[in-house]
């Protein structure tokens, strides 16, 4: 199982966009932005075949599509007012690994719980209802995710027959106070 710091320094290496070390709003948007286009490709696409996607599932990627460049903005808006940002109002390394584990402990709320039901439909192919590894390296490229992607597909992957089910990646989440 990765550690809290493993997932806070993978965490922290996509969303610090512009790779400077330190995380700011725009990184925040830049990095909602990129998942937001990444989900309306995906209607745009439909599924292997090119067929449109059943119309809940378009439906729920549009509106998560939607909702996060939104969200991401409110975040930065919460983050600065419980973390200590630095003199030109970023977000340090630490500042985030201390946030985060603070914020990981919490409820998550629905407009987040829309999000990662929606991120699902990136991370596995149609007509499966699980995700390989493959899947994983593809989302993990195109989300600039570098760090530990092995290492986090084998944790998701607790039974080792090389596919993570939907309750195996959204566990990463909520099994957050049982890391070391
Ligand atoms: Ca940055």
């Amino acid at each position: 199982m990765l550690t809290k710091q493993q997932l806070i320094d993978q965490t922290f290496a996509s969303a610090d966009v512009d790779g400077d070390g330190y995380l700011t709003e725009s990184d925040l948007i830049a990095s909602a932005t990129r998942l937001s286009t990444a989900m309306l490709d995906k209607v745009a696409a439909g599924d292997a075949t090119g067929k449109p996607l059943p119309a809940d599932v378009a439906e729920m990627l549009t509106t998560a599509a939607d909702l996060m460049p939104r969200m991401s903005a409110v975040q930065w808006r919460m983050i600065g007012s419980i973390a200590r940002l630095d003199d030109q109002g970023r977000l340090t390394r630490d500042e985030f690994a201390r946030i985060t584990d603070h914020l990981m402990a919490g409820e998550t709320d629905d407009a987040h719980n829309l999000v990662f039901d929606a991120t699902w439909h990136l991370l596995h192919a149609d007509g499966e209802d699980f995700m390989r590894r493959d899947d994983w390296h593809r989302f993990a490229e195109a989300h600039a995710i570098t760090r530990y992607v092995d290492d986090l597909f084998d944790e998701m992957d607790s039974d080792h027959d090389g596919k993570v089910s939907k309750d195996d990646y959204l566990a990463v989440r909520s099994g957050w106070d049982e890391r070391a």
